[in-house]
């Protein structure tokens, strides 16, 4: 149909990555018709170019009830969008944007929730197979960063042209050209102090220190977006509190969580390091993979024993959907503006969990998939022969294969 011939036509442009300083430069000299007509366009370039990788992703999981919703979810937004395709940028047409986007943004409060239910669904129905589960995690770090982006900029314009408030005057949009490095690690924290008092009726303390080694002794300040730093200090701190509890033990004096926040030219760089235990190599990678950490949510309703397992794991279901996605999440909102996160662990000590991120706002690019021969191999890459041997316990010598 038109909608079809409407996604072949916009998947085939790519996304059009803007620096955090284009951002802030937008959000301070730009307006509301410029704001609008790049939107509209790109907006529907992203869509469609997520929207073309969903459809390559195994049959099985396309057919659960809740990732078809997800995918109605994006269909509809995409020909919401698209009725804005031929008009001019008149403050009316503006206005109308405005209220699409607005409807836009509430439609997709819940995808990350609802996937999750399509992968318990298809865990359900029947096991998944190595192959797509590759495909799956590839592809939902893709969507979900795919996600973050298409928020970024409905949230800039609504804040910037709509009537969406600032969190304060200082504020461009999301962004925070003067944000306090310092006061998100205390507030981030100290909530996760909260949660884990809460729990174990214990919290280990933080020892922090700060090195500016651009201008020194000055406080550390860097243009960001304040949410997302939160999102990611808040989960790591939990984390690492979690270990920490659960390995020494309620009843011990608990060792400091430590963290560095040091700015550099280039990077800005947070190590958090606990000495929770550790994890090994093995428990360190499903730690990210979105397969292995999806869980049905457990009930609220207090019928379980408190301080089961499931409950110990879980310190953040009170403030969130309870997935687990927390992880992977981060390390998205970390890569978003060419950052990263890494988790560096020894089995029997502790884990230092590291975040880099962009200390110059013209090199924090948005990071954003583009669909491609590429992307399409990769998601649809059936299993591959292993051109590495290694022993396999339980399996003696495997006959070599072309
Ligand atoms: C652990 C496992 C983990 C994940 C993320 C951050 C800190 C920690 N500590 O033991």
């Amino acid at each position: 149909g038109s909608l079809a011939k409407k996604l072949d036509y916009y998947s085939q442009f790519q996304p059009s990555s803007l620096t955090i300083q284009q951002y802030l430069d937008f959000g301070r000299i730009g307006t509301a018709a410029n704001s609008y007509t790049f939107l509209k366009n790109e907006l529907l370039v992203r869509l469609a170019n997520i929207m073309q990788e969903f459809t390559l992703l195994p049959p099985k999981l396309l057919q659960m009830p809740s990732s078809k919703m997800v995918s109605n979810w994006y269909a509809e937004s995409f020909e919401d969008l698209l009725l804005f395709e031929a008009s001019d940028a008149s403050p009316e047409q503006v206005a109308r944007f405005n209220d699409q986007l607005t409807v836009v943004l509430k439609r997709h409060a819940h995808v990350v929730e609802t996937m999750a239910e399509g992968l318990i669904e298809l865990r359900e129905s029947d096991g998944v197979d190595i192959a797509s589960e590759k495909g799956i995690q590839y592809f939902l770090d893709r969507f979900y960063i795919n996600r973050i982006s298409i928020r970024m900029l409905q949230n800039q314009h609504l804040v910037v042209f709509g009537n969406v408030l600032p969190e304060s005057p200082r504020h461009v949009g999301c962004i925070d050209p003067a944000c306090d490095v310092e006061s998100v690690v205390y507030d981030a924290f100290e909530n996760a102090r909260f949660l884990c008092d809460r729990y174990y009726l214990t919290s280990p303390s933080m020892k922090l220190e700060m090195h500016n080694a651009v201008e020194k002794g000055k406080p550390i300040s860097i243009v960001a977006v304040p949410s997302h730093l939160y999102h990611m200090m808040f989960e790591l701190f939990k984390n690492a509190m979690r270990a920490t509890v659960e390995y020494h033990g309620v009843d011990d004096d608990l060792p400091d969580i430590k963290v560095y926040v040091v700015k550099g030219n280039e990077d800005l760089s947070i190590k958090i390091c606990d000495r929770g235990g550790g994890v090994s190599r093995t428990i360190l990678e499903r730690l990210y993979n979105y397969m292995y950490s999806t869980a049905p949510p457990p009930p609220r309703d207090g019928t379980q024993a408190p301080l089961t397992r499931s409950h110990i794991g879980n310190m953040n279901i009170p403030l969130q959907a309870g997935y687990g996605y927390g992880l992977p999440l981060s390390r998205l909102y970390a890569r978003y503006f060419l950052g990263d996160l890494f988790l560096v662990s020894m089995e029997g000590h502790g884990t230092d969990a590291c975040i880099y991120l962009k200390a110059v706002p013209v090199e924090a690019s948005e990071v954003l998939p583009i669909y491609s021969t590429s992307s399409r191999r990769n998601l649809t890459m059936g299993p591959q022969v292993a051109d590495w041997s290694h022993h396999v316990p339980g399996q003696g010598n495997r006959p070599a294969q072309s």
